[in-house]
């Protein structure tokens, strides 16, 4: 019953140094000195590769969700003992919350764009919840020690008979608490301690909620919405009538904004104001420039069909989409602020602080590297980068695809080195050619006779020229591929399938218009982008 007590001393504690904490970041408009963000953002960069890919693997999108839901368990699991060591000694559990403050303190300071005042709202939290404990613990007898305080009180209240009471052993450890006596003071005592637990809880909930009230205050949902596109000087080229397969469970040509993917280390999504952003564009160019939200719409902006994808797609991976994005060409951009000679990289740099490289001679080359504003029709969802970020076809986007960007520098990969690469990531990455089995689903159960095998098919900037398939270790037959709009998208294919009854493997390759045929061999996503024939399993009766 007492082990209750304390846990839950620590919980109610942990919740005050939260909720208050959340107050601090509120107060001060800075999501990212939040603890639970903090660290979660920190646990990000220190993730290594392989667990960032098993992430992505099992959660996909859901990642972040996963992330911060574990780092509240860990909290929720951690506060009860705390409350078990203040109940051993109440320094003890005064320490433990300040340890907890100093990991929240360090997160908020080393993040990218981490200012002094982001140290403010774990410090404040860690004082809050250590006076928290303070008081539950003096409020309900908790610690060894103030049971022994306690006790004299009561002796002395009690009157002149101190020898009834054998002498209390303070020793941290040792179950000292007496019976407590049904005397009257110890029932006030303990209402006392009721109205303290019930007052914790109160200022916990009214600062936490109203922490993320005042957070909610830089949310920019209504500023987009308020966002007029102009019309583009050269639209998308047209999308072909065929370009949609027409078999039922077959992924969309165009991916709507809602369904397509999302990957980044942004554990709170980055609320960048129009009204505010500027894009510096520096580094070695002869004329260094800075772009307003307005200067960039009054650009000669381009609509096109692009299709982005993942490094961490693992073979017959889903995280790629094709959008219509509108945005300024990048390449002429750059060229009349001078690019000077031995520059070959473009760092770009976001709200955030996340930095991503790209090759310098990709954005040259003519091909339709933009900044965007629009997202199929639409400004950039908050989630894909509001109000602009980079979308170079024919890159991986962890080396191209710059959400909520906010500088440019042109640079060299000896000089400078992004957040992907540092890491080990490939600094060139091409797209690798990718085919992928959309329908049947895996373990399907089919019915004999015809069957429609469909999918996608995607090497950006280079173009799909063919796509084969096998059913077991038959021929290698061609797909009829689906027109396209364009080398920068991804293509669908169809192929009819004469089943017969038993269990099948489905595989797919396709080739690209350079001639090269995807390899067989599988390889991982790390470093370059992963190799190998999707195949599929099914059961035909
Ligand atoms: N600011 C920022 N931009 C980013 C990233 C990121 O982590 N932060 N991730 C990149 C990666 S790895 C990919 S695959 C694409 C994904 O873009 P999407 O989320 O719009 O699909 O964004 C790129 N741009
Ligand atoms: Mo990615």
């Amino acid at each position: 019953m007492r082990w209750v007590t304390a846990a839950l001393r620590g919980l109610l504690a942990a919740a005050a140094a939260m909720g208050t904490a959340e107050l601090a970041a509120g107060a001060l408009g800075r999501v990212s000195s939040s603890p639970l963000p903090a660290v979660g953002a920190g646990f990000i960069d220190l993730t290594p590769v392989w667990l960032k890919d098993f992430a992505i693997r099992h959660f996909g999108s859901d990642d972040k969700t996963v992330l911060l839901i574990g780092l509240a368990a860990g909290v929720a699991a951690a506060a009860p003992a705390i409350g078990l060591l203040g109940r051993r000694r109440l320094a003890w559990g005064l320490l433990g919350l300040a340890a907890f403050g100093t990991v929240g303190i360090v997160a908020a300071l080393t993040r990218p764009v981490a200012e002094p005042v982001d140290a403010v709202p774990a410090t404040v939290g860690a004082l809050a919840g250590m006076a928290a404990l303070t008081l539950l613990t003096r409020g309900t007898g908790g610690d060894a020690r103030s049971r022994t305080a306690g006790l004299e009180r009561r002796r002395r209240d009690t009157g002149p008979e101190p020898t009834t009471e054998p002498e209390q052993d303070a020793e941290p450890g040792q179950d000292a608490e007496p019976e407590r006596p049904s005397a009257p003071g110890a029932e006030v005592g303990w209402r006392r301690a009721l109205l303290t637990g019930a007052g914790v809880i109160g200022v916990a909930a009214v600062s936490g909620v109203s922490g993320r009230m005042l957070l909610r205050r830089g949310d920019v949902s209504s500023v987009r919405a308020d966002v007029r596109l102009p019309r583009p000087v050269s639209p998308a080229p047209p999308v072909p009538a065929g370009a949609q397969v027409r078999v039922p469970g077959m992924t969309p040509f165009r991916t709507s904004n809602s369904d397509f993917y999302r990957v980044d280390t942004a554990l709170v999504l980055p609320q960048v104001d129009p009204r505010d952003w500027t894009l510096r564009i520096h580094g070695m160019l002869a004329r260094p420039v800075e772009l307003t939200f307005d200067d960039l719409l009054r650009l000669a902006l381009i609509e096109r069909d692009i299709t982005v994808s993942c490094v961490s797609n693992q073979v017959g991976g889903d995280l790629a989409g094709n959008a219509r994005w509108l945005g300024a060409p990048l390449g002429p951009l750059l060229r009349r602020a001078g690019v000077l000679p031995g520059a070959d990289q473009i760092l770009s740099r976001s709200s955030d602080g996340m930095t991503l490289s790209t090759p310098l001679e990709t954005v040259l080359d003519g091909r339709d590297a933009v900044l965007a504003v629009g997202m199929n029709g639409e400004p950039l969802p908050v989630a894909h980068g509001f109000p602009a970020r980079l979308v170079v076809p024919g890159l991986y986007g962890y080396v191209s695809a710059t959400k909520w960007v906010v500088d440019l520098k042109v640079t060299r990969f000896a000089t400078d080195q992004a957040y992907w690469t540092r890491r080990g990531y490939a600094e060139r990455a091409p797209v690798k050619t990718f085919s992928r089995i959309d329908v049947p689903k895996p373990f399907a159960r089919l019915k004999a006779g015809p069957v429609a095998v469909a999918g996608t098919a995607w090497a950006q900037h280079r173009g799909i020229d063919a796509v084969e398939w096998q059913a077991d270790d038959g021929p290698w037959r061609p797909a009829r591929l689906a027109p396209g709009p364009g080398i920068d998208t991804w293509r669908q294919w169809v192929a009819e399938w004469d089943a017969v009854p038993g269990s099948h493997t489905l595989r797919v390759r396709a080739t690209d218009k350079t001639g090269t045929t995807q390899p067989e061999p599988r390889s991982p996503p790390f470093p370059d982008g992963a190799t190998g024939w999707h195949s599929v399993v099914v059961t035909v009766t």
